[in-house]
């Protein structure tokens, strides 16, 4: 396999054969304090995509960071499993475990981990008991718990701000097209519903898009349809590379807010969206909320109140970073780096 170029400072790869798992940590950038992101477990179709999806994710955890002017770098780790984690036994998720933790180990604080698609607060329990280099512990361990609450209230701030740019009067009325209903997506579409959303909802699991329907009067539509069906609001809230340029130029919606990393499959999709007036709100600031509940309980010493006020304030670096993308005529990812590289080479 040839490697492709990276911009990122490093990245550490181990096959285990007993498991049949690949481990890839890609560390982007230290510029800001130590590199830190969640660790995704899930099949991919071949080590090499996984390598590639580790240091993608690592490089937006570096811009994410800079933007939320939290004092960390970017990292990010990606476990490919052998079979979907439902399928493995206890025995073998708990090997795994310990050979990540014996990785973050070797790291030596470089990077710290947290949880992402695949794993949870109780996984991140069963690493902190092995290594020191873990963030988001479950509240019953003396962790901060789960992020996503502080996730969903982020990007639904991302909601507001991208509503109140594309011209609307608040969220009340607009139709909000959720897709995912997970830790992030499900508490979406409460917060959106509270504030009199239309919500539209749609799940690969159907007894997801249940809930929604009977706790919020949500529409279920079938999943293919998250990119056809008109709406005013798409919020992408289960995994990344949606929008590729085809579909940039053909979503009917007036605003994206992204809670799934790495939204955009082409970066000239940034750009369709602009010339088609689509307010696009970037997954690494509308995301942040994640990051800010973590490393602000686990590193700045917030409490629950600061969190969640600076989680919000989202918004209002979003109304900014809109406002910088239309005086500039350029995208709203582009003004969002300039906002990020502005935080990285002045930085400490
Ligand atoms: P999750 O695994 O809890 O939920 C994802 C949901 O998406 C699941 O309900 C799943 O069934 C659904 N789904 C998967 N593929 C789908 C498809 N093709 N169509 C419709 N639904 C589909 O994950 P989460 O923690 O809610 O995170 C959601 C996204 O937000 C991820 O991309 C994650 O990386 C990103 N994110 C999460 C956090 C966090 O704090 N949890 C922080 C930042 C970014
Ligand atoms: C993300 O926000 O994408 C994450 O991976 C969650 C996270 C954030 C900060 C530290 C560890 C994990």
């Amino acid at each position: 396999m040839a490697l492709p170029e990276w911009d990122g400072e490093l990245t550490s790869v181990r096959y285990d054969r007993g498991t049949g798992a690949w481990f890839v940590v890609g560390v982007h950038s230290t510029r800001l304090g130590p590199a830190s992101g969640g660790t995704r477990a899930m099949v991919y179709p071949s080590p090499d995509v996984a390598v590639a999806d580790a240091r993608r994710l690592a490089g937006a955890m570096t811009s994410k960071m800079a933007a939320a002017g939290l004092p960390m770098g970017g990292g990010k780790s990606v476990i490919a499993l052998p079979a979907p984690r439902a399928e493995l036994d206890d025995a073998t998720w708990q090997r795994i475990l310990e050979l990540h933790a014996a990785n973050l180990e070797l790291l030596g604080g470089n990077y710290t981990t947290g949880p992402d698609i695949g794993t949870s607060s109780a996984d991140m329990d069963v690493l902190a008991g092995l290594t020191p280099h873990v963030f988001g512990r479950s509240v019953a361990a003396g962790g901060p718990g789960s992020s996503g609450p502080m996730t969903a209230l982020g990007v639904f701030a991302a909601i507001r701000a991208g509503a109140r740019e594309a011209g609307f009067d608040g969220v009340d009325g607009l139709r909000v097209l959720v897709q995912g209903l997970g830790a992030v997506g499900a508490d979406v579409a409460r917060l959106a519903a509270g504030a009199g959303a239309k919500l539209i909802v749609t799940d690969v699991d159907p007894a997801r898009c249940a809930a929604a329907a009977d706790e919020l009067g949500a529409e279920v539509v079938d999943t293919g349809a998250v990119t056809t069906r008109e709406c005013d609001v798409l919020v992408p809230c289960a995994t990344g590379g949606l929008v590729t340029a085809e579909v940039a130029a053909t979503v009917p919606t007036a605003v994206i807010a992204s809670a799934a990393n790495n939204l955009l499959a082409d970066p000239y999709a940034a750009e369709v969206l602009r010339r088609r007036g689509i307010t696009y709100a970037p997954d690494f600031v509308a995301n942040a909320g994640g990051a800010i509940h973590l490393v602000g309980r686990e590193v700045l010493g917030w409490d629950a109140r600061r969190v969640a006020d600076r989680t919000e304030a989202i918004g209002d670096t979003l109304a900014g970073i809109f406002a910088d993308a239309r005086t500039r005529g350029v995208t709203t990812v582009e003004a969002a780096q300039t906002l990020a590289s502005r935080t990285l080479t002045g930085g400490q």
